[in-house]
């Protein structure tokens, strides 16, 4: 069991406690061209706690961050900890109404958001109720202290260096239980609005203990480099409180994780355990001559989560690249990681084995358990779950049951004790590490004219990832076409987040239904393979 004191701050505990052990002039973050030591995160992190106070934000009250991966982001996050207030890293890939539903859903009075993400926001700021302060990253000098109109109230508008520069560099932690709602992070589902999850204080030192120390093997000699985001549950364990955590150096990359740019961010910086998922693992393995031209040999372990990593991909990884992949599966509500592979005991195309620290279950639909090799649903038991969905009683209800929750996996267990992932309960796709819910791109696909009705499932590509694929009934007198595929494509692409989009598109004459006129999804899914 991991032991965790009743008044505790995760902010102290994995921000100052560096100081306190002798790391204040450690390396804790490379970005770009600048270091930035563990003295000065926590400087910058308290003048972020103390810039909040002076905004009015108290203990328990959401900010929300829609920040880039930088130093900015991890001051900012820590920061509102450490006062006690809950910072919501929100997805910075989301389309403004989103952002609407999840900073009223929030209440957040305060966001902290970089330049670069601004603009689009500032079109909805009429709907936000609650909102009250925006503190941009890179704010133009001029357009500090504007008042804009959000809901019936003012906006104040300010720019975060001079911000920060104004407050001070001296707090004190706020007295924080174990138990105090540390940070929210959004999770989405097949149908309706993200869900807010509710993680405590807690929480993180518990998949910190027992996922990264034993089974990664971090420690402070360690240089962390992930490609998936700090939003993601995944990427802030990854790069941010996995690494402070133990007083090691992470590697904050604001762009886009193309594959090849990948490679140059590790022959940059020499990280020596990299994160990513699968679709980006395919991606670099196609970049021509990788092993040649660049250096990776600093990455000691390679991690992949977000869906399952085919057998395949791992064998040609190691081959090419001479450093395994440890797949595992974590998810938003659980913080990270709870079943894993193992550096020396690695089983390719399953997900691992169990976390210690963590119990499952795999049951049937009447909740009994199954036996070894039945396909069943997974169960989690952890102390790193969610406390609740915010404002969803009956969903925290159906998920969260005492000291369960339902994955909404379908799993079975092999007699050796390892994983293996058969596909969600639900429609829900996981696409590149991220979800797509498939009624979102058919709610899209049905607002092209030329369309009547549209049904998306995931398919497997090439490389044995899924993707989307949609089954698309037109409307009378319009003819299919190659044409009409790419303008499908095209029209999703503009309206959702890029990799939500189609890859496949299938004109078919109608839709299988239920006789209550449901989509049978699972039908389509059967007619196979791309
Ligand atoms: O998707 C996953 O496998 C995952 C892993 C770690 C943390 C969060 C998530 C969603």
């Amino acid at each position: 069991t991991v032991s965790v004191p009743d008044q505790f701050n995760a902010a102290s505990a994995f921000l100052d406690a560096n100081l306190a052990q002798g790391r204040g002039g450690k390396v804790a973050i490379y970005y770009e061209d600048q270091t930035f030591t563990y003295a000065q995160v926590a400087e910058m992190a308290n003048r972020v706690g103390n810039g909040l106070l002076e905004l009015g934000v108290e203990m328990e009250q959401r900010v929300a961050l829609l920040l880039l991966d930088s130093p900015q982001f991890a001051a900012s996050f820590f920061g509102a900890i450490k006062i006690g207030a809950v910072p919501i890293p929100m997805n910075t890939m989301l389309r403004p109404e989103d952002y609407v539903y999840m900073l009223n859903d929030s209440r957040a009075k305060v966001l902290l958001i970089h330049a670069a993400l601004w603009p689009p926001l500032r079109q909805v700021l009429p709907q936000l109720r609650f909102l009250r302060h925006v503190v941009v990253v890179g704010l133009e000098a001029e357009a500090a202290g504007t008042t804009l109109l959000a809901g019936r109230q003012r906006v104040t508008l300010h720019d975060f260096e001079s911000w920060i520069a104004h407050a001070s560099p001296s707090l004190s932690p706020a007295p924080t239980s174990k138990d105090d709602s540390a940070f929210w992070l959004y999770s989405s589902g097949s149908t309706g609005f993200p869900k807010g999850c509710v993680h405590l204080q807690h929480d993180m030192t518990f998949c910190l203990e027992c996922y990264a120390r034993p089974v990664l093997g971090i420690t402070k000699d360690d240089i962390t480099f992930s490609a998936a985001k700090l939003f993601f549950a995944y990427g802030l364990g990854n790069a941010l409180y996995f690494p402070f955590g133990v007083g090691a150096s992470t590697v904050l990359y604001p762009g886009r994780p193309l594959a090849e740019d990948m490679f140059k961010v590790v022959e940059r910086y020499r990280p020596t355990i990299f994160y990513g998922v699968p679709t980006l693992y395919a991606n670099m393995l196609s970049v021509p001559e990788a092993e040649k031209r660049f250096d990776f040999s600093s990455v000691r372990v390679c991690v992949s989560a977000g869906e399952s990593l085919p057998a395949d991909i791992l064998r040609r990884w190691e081959e090419k690249f001479k450093v395994p992949i440890l797949d595992g599966i974590g998810s938003t509500e659980i913080l990270h990681i709870f079943i894993s592979n193992r550096l020396g005991d690695i089983k390719p195309g399953s997900s691992g084995k169990l976390v210690p620290g963590y119990e499952a279950k795999i049951v049937d639909e009447d909740g009994q358990p199954v036996s070894p090799g039945e396909i069943g649903n997974l169960l989690i038991r952890g102390d790193s779950i969610a406390a609740y969905y915010w404002n969803k009683h009956e969903k925290t209800k159906d998920t969260i049951t005492g000291h369960w929750i339902h994955t909404g996996d379908k799993y079975y267990v092999d007699n050796e004790g390892y994983y293996w992932y058969c596909g969600r309960a639900d429609d829900m796709l996981k696409v590149s590490g991220q979800w797509v819910s498939p009624v979102e791109v058919e709610n899209v696909l049905i607002e092209h004219p030329a369309v009547l009705e549209a049904a998306v499932v995931g398919a497997y590509d090439s490389d044995r990832l899924v993707k989307p694929k949609a089954f698309v009934v037109l409307k009378p007198g319009q003819e299919a076409s190659e044409s009409l595929v790419s303008e499908l494509q095209n029209f999703v692409k503009g309206r959702l987040a890029p990799f939500k989009y189609p890859r496949w598109v299938v004109f078919v004459s109608e839709l299988p239904k239920t006789a209550t006129g449901k989509i049978q999804r699972f039908k389509l899914r059967e007619t196979g393979e791309t």
